[in-house]
């Protein structure tokens, strides 16, 4: 091969790379903070609520998340899980901090989501919907979240988390 051969192959592998991680995962970054891959998990027809994920990486400042809304439900609230007397239950949090060089993983199951209260329509696989967050720290961020299964959501963000 040529050397303008190789560098045109190598050029066609980084933009077949960066297309598909475009097309598999997204994030958003501003101002110090990343927002990994946030996604929400389907709702049967009917469900009042919903919930959704994201991974929260502080840069060189902390992060407080301290709330956030949807049009896609009537409220949505940051919430956390914990065990009592072996159930486990949902708690609304006022806020949420990551400390400065940390990342926040949310994941189905695993304890913090956000809540998606008095959801207007179901959530669908394959949908996308704006939830903004606001901080008390910075300007509100508005994000595109992905509807997705647990599994598959829950493995992109941790691909794409590193
Ligand atoms: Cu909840």
């Amino acid at each position: 091969m040529s050397r303008s051969t190789r560098f045109f192959v190598f050029l066609l592998l980084m933009a077949s790379l960066m297309f598909a991680i475009h097309v598999s995962a997204h994030e958003t970054r501003d101002n110090g903070v990343r927002l990994i891959h946030p996604f929400a998990t389907p709702t049967p027809p009917g469900a009042p609520n919903g919930a959704a994920y994201m991974d929260i990486s502080a840069g060189e400042s902390p992060v407080t998340l301290i709330a956030a809304s949807s049009p896609v439900s009537d409220v949505v609230e940051i919430h956390d899980m914990s065990m009592k007397d072996d159930v486990m239950r949902m708690h609304r949090l006022d806020k949420l901090e990551v400390d400065a060089g940390e990342t926040l993983k949310m994941r189905p199951g695993q304890g913090k989501h956000l809540m998606l209260i008095g959801l207007k329509q179901p959530l669908k696989a394959g949908d996308r919907f704006p939830v903004t967050l606001e901080f008390a720290d910075r300007d509100n961020i508005t994000l595109e979240v992905w509807v997705q299964e647990a599994n598959e959501g829950s493995q992109t963000a941790d691909q794409h988390a590193h």
